[in-house]
């Protein structure tokens, strides 16, 4: 090989490059800028509506992503980023259970989201019959060249890892993050299989404080000022029983309230006479406390409930796993139920002015206070919440391993794993470069070809 045939094919890599960059200028100009999201990193009122950038990213914990107002007129098309996976795995390491959502947020202030997700390690080094290390809780940003060392972490993908942590249990739920001790940093919320509630400092991954429970902590985490003293709290449930309220600054226990069985659905705050919290639990109620830990109502489901309540029209929206959807009184009075032909896992999400939910049958169902209104089949399970994503059409995972959009026109398929490896986890959505990007982990459970990890892809909007 001459060194001309080599300046030769770097000249083709640059020109290539220049093409490349200037592609993406283009395109650029033509991408909807979304501006001001719900994602921002505090805890906001606005319209006396309360949003804190958790995956669902808005106060009643859904998955509606308010864009401004946008049309599509070349459909969807979406390019891919990256995509991101260990080689091999055991499954004995894997507990079975919902798995985390990623989160977007942008913890530097650059204007471009970082993700935050879990990293679950199936790399199982047969030899050493180990695994060759932790579990672990990252950062990830957009680099466009990341260097070799990088390269070789996440395969051939323009994202580099700021940052770890390696919390003491697996991870099953979802990040939230916010600025939860006024010091104008964002801190980022998450439970572990270790009993522990983490608080950790956004910039450099390090842990701020933790909380011990008395048993696993499967729901995920909500940031709100509950009592109105200026101070966020941490809410979320353990599998002991107990409703959990902390201070945020310092993670010390404000209040408890104890149900009669494992809380894993995550609570869901909304203001009415000031902010109220409501959850499910496996005793099969939703109960609504008042901020300061008084209970308001409670109802009672034919079956447990795992998922988070939505509230939408006063009312409070949830599906027990039965897939039977209850509509409530903010006082707990049943408006309306009615039977799904599924079992339901994710929460209801607003669409078009209806709660939609997705259950195992392959089914959307659109609902409203009268009954179900609407089937929409994707011919494709999901155990997930689906996306709104400017009720222009639903971004949904699949345990046939797709991540595809529903609107009016048909359904479209976004991504899909080598492998149809199941997605539990729902969509989160966020920006990157000015494109909207969206994230999910997964895994699969199956002795040889497995995976367990996340990626990150765009949708590309052309106006
Ligand atoms: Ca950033
Ligand atoms: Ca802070
Ligand atoms: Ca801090
Ligand atoms: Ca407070």
């Amino acid at each position: 090989m001459t060194v001309g045939f080599m300046d030769k094919k770097k000249k083709k890599k640059k020109i290539i490059l220049v093409i490349f960059i200037l592609l993406i200028l283009v395109l650029s100009l033509f991408i909807f800028y979304i501006g001001d999201t719900n994602n921002s990193a505090t805890m906001t009122h606005t319209n006396g509506e309360l949003i804190w950038p958790t995956y669902k990213h808005d106060f009643s914990r859904t998955g509606n992503l308010n864009l401004k107002e946008y049309e599509i007129t070349d459909g969807l098309s979406m390019s891919t980023v990256s995509s991101n996976a260990p080689e091999s795995i055991n499954q004995e390491f894997f507990e079975t259970g919902d798995n985390p959502s990623p989160i977007f947020v942008d913890v530097d202030n650059d204007g471009d989201d970082e993700v935050i997700s879990y990293y679950k390690n199936v790399v199982y080094d047969k030899k050493a019959h180990t695994r060759p290390f932790r579990d672990f809780v990252m950062l990830i940003d957009y680099k466009e060249n990341p260097t070799m060392l990088e390269k070789l972490e996440f395969g051939e993908v323009p994202f580099r890892r700021k940052w770890i942590f390696i919390p003491g249990g697996e991870v099953h739920t979802s990040f939230a993050a916010g600025d939860i001790d006024n010091d104008n940093d964002i801190e980022i919320v998450f439970g572990s299989d270790d009993n522990y509630l983490y608080a950790l400092d956004g910039n450099d991954g390090k842990l701020e404080w933790k909380f011990k429970a008395e048993d696993k902590i499967r729901s995920s985490p909500a940031i709100g000022d509950i009592d109105s003293d200026g101070i966020q709290e941490i809410v979320f449930g353990s599998d002991d029983g107990y409703l959990y309220v902390l201070d945020g600054t310092n993670g010390k226990l404000k209040w408890k309230f104890k149900a009669g069985d494992k809380i894993q659905s995550s609570p869901t705050l909304f203001i009415d006479r000031g902010v109220q919290v409501t959850f499910g639990s496996d005793d099969k109620h939703i109960y609504v406390l008042d901020g300061y830990g008084k209970k308001i109502c409670d109802f009672k489901a034919e079956g447990i409930i795992k998922s988070s309540p939505l509230i939408y029209n006063d009312n409070i929206v949830f599906s027990d796993v039965d897939g039977i959807i209850y509509y409530l009184s903010k006082s707990c009075k049943l408006n309306d139920k009615f039977k799904t032909g599924g079992n339901i896992l994710g929460s209801g999400t607003i669409f078009k002015d209806q709660v939609i939910f997705a259950a195992d049958d392959g089914m959307l169902y659109l609902t409203d206070p009268k009954g179900i209104n609407e089937l929409i089949n994707v011919f494709s399970p999901s155990i997930s919440t689906p996306v709104n994503i400017a009720d222009n059409f639903i971004f949904l995972s699949t345990t046939d391993g797709e991540l595809i959009s529903v609107n009016d026109t048909g359904i479209y398929t976004h991504f899909k794993n080598n492998q149809s490896i199941d997605f539990s986890c729902s969509p989160s959505i966020g920006v990157i470069q000015k494109v909207l990007s969206y994230s999910c982990f997964y895994v699969q459970v199956d002795n040889y070809k497995n995976y367990a990890g996340i990626f990150v892809n765009s949708f590309m909007y052309l106006l």
